[in-house]
């Protein structure tokens, strides 16, 4: 899709429109695509809603989850990676999501990869949250619920998270960022999930545990020193 017609749907056809992008006020999955926006110069309306709104909001939802994102001609676009690639391919640069095969299959891989490095946490943190979707009993009836939580996460730190850093290294090691020179939404995609490992969000993922990795916390600096990543970062504090 050329950034023509991603705009076009975007912001419409005389580029006055809006999309109006709704997620909860979290970073969660929609940060990336705000990010992209904000990179590619697409104003939006960043729409949060409230979680005591959630219970009345869900049922309107297509899958029942949010984010959704309504284009000005009412076309309601779930799921945040195909929000993420709008985002990118509306760059008028052409530098987040390159119109070439090549650029983009190099990119796809990059969005493959983080994905399967955030799947590979999801157990952690949702055994946590609801134990009865993998066979347990509910937390509080669960006597080895805090061990088990533990366990894994300690183990998933300590082994996933440094072997997925290192696939990314191998590419932000060479480069300035993932895929060369430019920064993509592969980019902005990995950092958000890097990002999210230096938060401690969650019990025994230690807010420092990507500290001992330089070349992460090196590449997490550089997407965040980006022209376009710092504006967005300083006009959301
Ligand atoms: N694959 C979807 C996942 C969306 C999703 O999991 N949304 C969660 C928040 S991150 C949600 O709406 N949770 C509320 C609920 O399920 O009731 C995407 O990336 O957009």
């Amino acid at each position: 899709m050329s950034a023509e017609a991603a705009r076009k749907l975007l912001i419409g056809d005389d580029g006055a429109g809006t999309s109006k992008l709704e997620y909860f006020d979290i970073e969660g999955v929609a940060e990336q695509v705000r990010i992209a926006f904000s990179v590619a110069d697409v104003p939006f309306e960043d729409v949060r809603i409230a979680w005591s709104d959630w219970g009345t909001k869900k049922p309107t939802t297509k899958y029942g989850q949010l984010p959704q994102l309504i284009l000005p001609d009412g076309t309601i676009v779930t799921q945040s990676e195909a929000m993420l690639r709008l985002a990118g391919a509306a760059d008028k640069q052409g530098k987040l999501y390159p119109d070439d095969a090549k650029s983009r299959l190099e990119i796809d891989q990059l969005l493959g990869l983080v994905g399967d490095f955030a799947r590979a946490w999801r157990p952690c943190l949702y055994i946590g949250m609801r134990p009865q979707a993998f066979g347990h009993p509910e937390k509080k009836d669960w006597a080895d619920a805090d061990k088990t939580i533990e366990k894994l996460r300690t183990e998933f730190i300590k082994n996933e998270l440094p072997r997925y850093l290192e696939y990314f290294a191998e590419k932000h090691g060479k480069d300035k960022f993932l895929t060369g020179d430019d920064l993509t939404i592969a980019d902005i995609a990995v950092y958000m999930q890097i990002r999210y490992f230096t938060r401690g969000i969650a019990d025994y993922a230690p807010k420092d545990c990507v500290d001992k990795y330089p070349d992460s916390i090196a590449y997490l600096k550089r997407v965040e020193e980006h022209p376009k990543v710092a504006e967005y970062k300083k006009n959301k504090a």
